[in-house]
């Protein structure tokens, strides 16, 4: 068992881990940068260690740094939350190499996600349903033009490493092939150091459902469901929920069971997503991220599960609480991301906040590092607090989701909190009939102008 966790990372996530800590008996080390020093995860940890100057690269994203901290403090295990070096293979490794425990998943799983084209094939082969495509790489300008007219227009093609919507570019006729082609090349060498392409169909109008897995590492997994995270800008996700509105019970049993046994033929551990673009009732693997997400309090809400200390026991080695047969859902759960950023462009706004003031009652979660006077550094991230609503149907959701917007106080700087208020107003989102490109369009009409 583990005495001592150290937490990489800041913000509601750090506090996330720090609380599962808490109640299991288990003593966190927080580490921070100089500018993180008086930082809400800071002051909840039982220790904390600053791991250097405020930019990422030299602080949180420091593997010789983070790995002392553990050797100073005597931390067994270092959980990553999500961003910074959640999906570093590389860091899993050295880890490793120092007799420290990653919480989460090994190495070689987050390499094999990480690259798209590997990712994929490994996902085919494991009998998960993927968007029609090339096989593997595309290495030439011909064989792309090949695919194309095999599979029809419009096409998408994207570089393996990408990620963020980087390296992606919609070839909509064989006219624009070539310039798309060439594009996502040139993203994939200059982002992330690698051109390699490959082609799918291109979907239209889709919806983002991702499923969550878990798995013990020892051949045994289980799905907690799908999320529909259609709402975002920007390849930023602004507003998810649980259940998604448009999917059957008997469409979730069966793509929750492909995902649940092709994580268990891999030996998977901890937590993963995969994720989906859902469109005609249909499901077409792109993605599988290898963390903790973001959203993950919104499965928690409607399953009664608790993600971090799942993980943090099979980081163990003991076995995962629930199995298959114990997960049934529970309502609906919906959060809305809360960023410090100014309307309409969604410019950041770090400051100071002179009121915080967080929601409570019945069914309501704020999973937040904010206090009074609190100073948002500009340094990182503008996620300041997540806001999750929980109701024994959707509709309860969403009135509860007003009722605690309404409750909200951040004063001090902008936030996204408007936005959420005016997409409480409208129909789409009342009934749930959206997609990927709802709410882009939805801001060029709204708000923009
Ligand atoms: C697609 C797609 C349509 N067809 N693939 C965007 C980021 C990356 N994770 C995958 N993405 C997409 N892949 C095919 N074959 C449309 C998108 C996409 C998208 C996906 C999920 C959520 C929001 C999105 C916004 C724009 C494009």
């Amino acid at each position: 068992m583990f005495d001592k966790i150290l937490i990489a990372n800041r913000g509601e996530i750090a506090l996330r881990v720090i609380r599962a800590c808490r109640e299991m008996g288990i003593q966190s080390v927080a580490v921070h940068s100089t500018a993180d020093s008086d930082a809400m995860h800071v002051r909840m940890a039982d220790e904390s260690v600053c791991i250097g100057p405020p930019s990422s690269t030299q602080s949180y994203l420091s593997i010789p740094a983070i790995i002392s901290a553990c050797e100073i403090t005597g931390a067994q295990a270092i959980h990553p939350g999500y961003g910074f070096l959640s999906e570093n293979a590389n860091f899993v490794q050295i880890v490793q190499d120092h007799d420290l425990t990653f919480i989460g998943p090994t190495a070689d799983h987050i390499r094999t996600m990480g690259d798209k084209i590997t990712a994929k094939d490994t996902m085919k082969a494991l009998g998960v349903p993927c968007v029609p495509g090339s096989d593997g790489g595309v290495a030439s300008l011909e064989e792309a033009e090949k695919i194309g007219k095999d599979i029809g227009y419009p096409v998408i093609i994207k570089a393996t490493a990408g990620g963020g919507g980087k390296g992606m570019k919609v070839a909509q006729t064989a006219k624009d092939m070539k310039s798309a082609f060439q594009t996502a090349r040139a993203e994939g060498k200059s982002n992330f150091g690698n051109d390699e392409v490959y082609i799918e169909k291109y979907l239209t109008t889709p919806r983002h459902i991702e499923i969550q897995v878990f798995g013990d590492g020892k051949g045994r997994a289980v799905h907690l469901g799908e999320r529909d995270c259609s709402l975002q800008r920007r390849h930023q996700k602004v507003f998810e929920e649980a259940p998604g509105p448009s999917i059957t019970a008997e469409e979730r049993a069966r793509i929750g069971k492909v995902c649940a046994d092709a994580v268990a033929k891999i030996n998977y551990i901890g937590a993963g997503t995969i994720e989906f673009l859902y469109e005609n009732g249909e499901f077409y693997f792109i993605e599988m991220n290898t963390r903790l997400q973001v959203e993950h309090p919104v499965t928690e809400a409607i399953f009664g599960v608790d993600l971090v200390r799942e993980q943090i026991r099979v980081a163990e080695g003991l076995p995962m609480s629930f199995g298959q047969d114990d997960l049934t859902i529970n309502g609906h759960a919906i959060e809305v991301r809360i960023n410090a950023e100014k309307l309409p462009n969604f410019s950041p706004c770090p400051g100071k906040i002179t009121q915080f003031h967080a929601p409570g009652g019945l069914g309501v979660r704020m999973d937040s590092a904010l206090y009074d006077g609190y100073s948002i550094p500009p340094y990182y991230d503008s996620l300041i607090g997540k806001l999750i609503v929980h109701g024994r149907d959707r509709p309860e959701a969403l009135a509860r989701l007003a009722r605690a917007l309404g409750e909200l106080i951040v004063d001090g700087v902008d936030t996204t909190v408007p936005l959420f208020h005016a997409l409480l107003q409208e129909p789409a989102v009342l009934s749930g009939d959206y997609n990927i490109h709802w709410l882009e369009h939805w801001l060029d009409e709204n708000l923009q102008a």
